[in-house]
């Protein structure tokens, strides 16, 4: 049994090496955890700790620039460019020209062409993960000729099966058919839900998955991205008894006092 378990860890630890891009350990939590975003520079290097960056197989990437010029039309300064194609790759993008708010997004010329982050969060407490309430924000900053979905799953596995919340719905960006713009405004699309039935025991990973995806059309995607990850943990009810009992026992040995 030990040893099946840690053959299917050993594969699936070969099989995230494998895949193009860049990973990052797991980050301990305990109780919650949240991510703006907003020291992401967009390279490799900068990415949080417990994130995970690949892309689809066709796309390479040089890993040079920064996210100085993250918005407005002359901001090719492509984050994790794709190799050969002016602005094409992962950028770090922000909300305006002045602001500070940024968050990561992708745009590909071609169909199909993911972009796929990945947080990896141990569990750090002392009790069994059975519900997460996770919350993010979808973000795109161009209309495209193209549509992008993005599309959120997790996995309690190492990656081995990913799952879907039903409570949480895909996003697809609005498209421009006549050229690739930026908006005035960032349109921000809240996305929230429950993921229930889960049992992730103390040290063992829940991996949760942003898939950002180019639909057909011709040139350039609209850009998407998303922001602002909140993770709330909850523990199984088991533990919220006992809980409420040593609170309750507490409470009466301090009135007998
Ligand atoms: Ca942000």
């Amino acid at each position: 049994m030990t040893t099946k378990r840690s053959k299917t860890t050993l594969k699936n630890l070969i099989l995230l090496t494998c895949m193009a891009g860049v990973s990052n350990a797991a980050v301990l939590v305990s109780g919650s955890y949240t991510q703006d975003f907003n020291s992401y520079e967009g390279t490799q290097s900068s990415l949080p700790t417990g994130w995970a960056l690949n892309f689809s197989a066709e796309e390479t990437h040089n890993g040079t620039l920064t996210r100085s010029l993250g918005f407005s039309g002359d901001a090719h300064t492509d984050i994790l460019n794709t190799t050969g194609g002016s602005p094409r790759g992962v950028w770090a993008a922000r909300d305006n020209e002045t602001s500070e708010d940024y968050h990561p997004t992708m745009t590909f010329n071609g169909t199909n062409r993911n972009t796929i982050f990945v947080l990896s969060l141990t569990n750090d407490d002392s009790f069994t993960w059975t519900e997460a309430d996770v919350s993010f924000a979808y973000k795109q900053i161009t209309e495209g000729l193209r549509a992008a979905t993005g599309s959120f799953s997790y996995s309690t596995d190492n990656g081995a099966n990913w799952l879907t919340s039903g409570d949480i719905a895909n996003h697809t960006t609005t498209v421009n058919t006549e050229e690739h713009v930026f908006l005035s405004d960032t349109v921000v699309t809240p996305r929230s839900g429950l993921i229930t039935d889960l049992s992730v025991l103390p040290s063992e990973t829940l991996m949760l998955r942003w898939n950002l995806n180019t639909s057909a059309g011709d040139g350039r995607n609209s850009m998407l991205g998303f922001d602002d990850v909140n993770v709330v943990v909850i523990p199984e009810p088991g533990t919220l008894l006992l809980l409420g009992i040593a609170l309750g026992t507490l409470a009466l040995f301090h009135r007998r006092r």
